[in-house]
């Protein structure tokens, strides 16, 4: 049983081809965003936003589900989800890390884990966490979102993925390199998993509190699963995206709550799809890097839906070039011969400067471009 009532969803086609049905038409997801460029896009998105702090309007479930709720209204009819406004990084700051958001540059830790002989790293093991109190208000933000969306389309939870979040906590911000996280797996690999182990659980949790909330189908967003080695995605990746897989579903039953779909985001780690479909995820986003119909082949019967893949950088381009990505992305998903298995996006979010007249062209092709009836 949810803990709240919702208003009955109207447009049911992503939920749908999240669980493999054929669609009528193929869901056009919004481009869920990286580093969040879905606001930065967007004109309205400056003005709600103010002068406020960013983490400022995640902690506000008024203005969070303000901002989660401009691109439904502004593209209204052209896509079939919304994705709460929040970030990746509020599990470090549940866990009692600093993070701070530094205007045109991105996530900031001040004080980064160093080494696992630290103070900080082992106050960090010992300390329990309580991802109901700490996330709170993105579980208001979420209630909030289901309530004005009232039925539109469905709304997406996420998660960082344990990989993923523990490079921003070694690292303290984004970075080219990747010198502190690659030392700590090739220098301190048990202690690495430990703590890799410690997000994990986090991340089930705050999920499934998500769910609870009215998060209807959830993402978890290994945005850095590329700087791994074939063999290092195995041992410092796969199996903390294999754990949440296979423990919100048991969470969710133990609170009562019916199952989501479930997606997993590997960017970069083209090597693993074949893995990633075997890991108990109902979707998995794909970024650019694959080859659609290649992609199709590797999960052969299994009942995964592939959600991707455009290359973002297309938005910069002509119209010509937009409807030419779209019409390969329609062949090589094999669209017209299978009617499911794919949710169109974008194969990473939208970058700065894009014109939201380009990306409405982009969603009005994929409309006219998989139109069925
Ligand atoms: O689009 C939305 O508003 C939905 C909310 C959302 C999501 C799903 C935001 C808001 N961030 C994210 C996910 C997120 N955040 C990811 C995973 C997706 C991806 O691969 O990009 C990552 C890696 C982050 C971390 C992050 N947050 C970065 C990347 C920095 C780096 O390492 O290069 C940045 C720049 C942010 C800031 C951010 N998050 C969200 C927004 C709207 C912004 C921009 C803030 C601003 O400039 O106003």
């Amino acid at each position: 049983m949810a803990e709240h009532s919702f208003p009955p969803l109207k447009n049911d086609l992503l939920l749908r081809a999240a669980r493999g049905y054929e669609a009528r038409r193929c869901p056009d997801l919004r481009a869920l965003t990286p580093g969040g460029a879905a606001g930065r896009y967007l004109p309205e998105y400056h003005e709600a936003k103010g002068g406020r702090d960013f983490f400022e309007c995640c902690r506000s479930p008024e203005i969070a589900s303000t901002l989660t709720l401009q691109p439904i209204e502004r593209f209204g009819g052209l896509i079939d989800a919304a994705i709460i406004f929040s970030d990746i990084l509020v599990i470090p700051q549940a866990m009692g890390m600093t993070v701070e958001m530094v205007d045109k540059k991105g996530p900031h830790f001040p004080d980064p884990l160093q080494t696992p002989q630290d103070k900080q790293y082992i106050e960090l093991m010992e300390r329990h966490v309580d991802v109901a109190k700490e996330l709170d208000y993105v579980y208001k933000a979420i209630t909030l979102t289901r309530k004005k969306l009232d039925g539109r389309v469905p709304l997406f939870g996420f998660t960082g993925a344990p990989w993923t979040l523990l490079c921003y906590m070694v690292e303290g911000g984004g970075t080219k390199l990747f010198k502190q996280v690659k030392t700590w797996i090739y220098k301190y690999p048990e202690e690495t998993k430990a703590l890799l182990q410690k997000i994990s659980e986090l991340c089930v949790e705050y999920l499934a509190l998500q769910v609870k909330a009215g998060a209807q189908i959830v993402q978890v967003f290994d945005s850095w699963a590329g700087e791994l080695s074939p063999s290092s995605f195995k041992k410092f990746s796969q199996p903390y995206l294999a754990y949440i897989a296979k423990h919100l579903p048991l969470r969710l039953k133990e609170l009562g709550l019916e199952q989501v779909p479930m997606v997993v985001f590997p960017k970069g780690a083209w090597y693993a799809l074949d893995a990633c479909a075997d890991m108990g995820y109902q979707v998995i986003g794909m970024d650019w890097l694959h080859d659609p119909a290649e992609a199709v082949k590797i999960i052969g019967d299994r009942p995964v839906v592939l959600q991707g893949n455009a290359d973002p950088g297309v938005l910069y381009g002509s119209h010509e070039s937009i409807t030419e990505v779209v019409t390969e992305m329609v062949k090589g998903f094999g669209w017209a011969e299978r009617k499911k298995g794919w949710i169109v996006n974008l194969g990473h979010g939208i970058t700065p400067f894009v014109n939201p007249d380009d990306l409405k062209f982009f969603f009005q092709e994929i409309h006219r471009l998989t139109k069925t009836d």
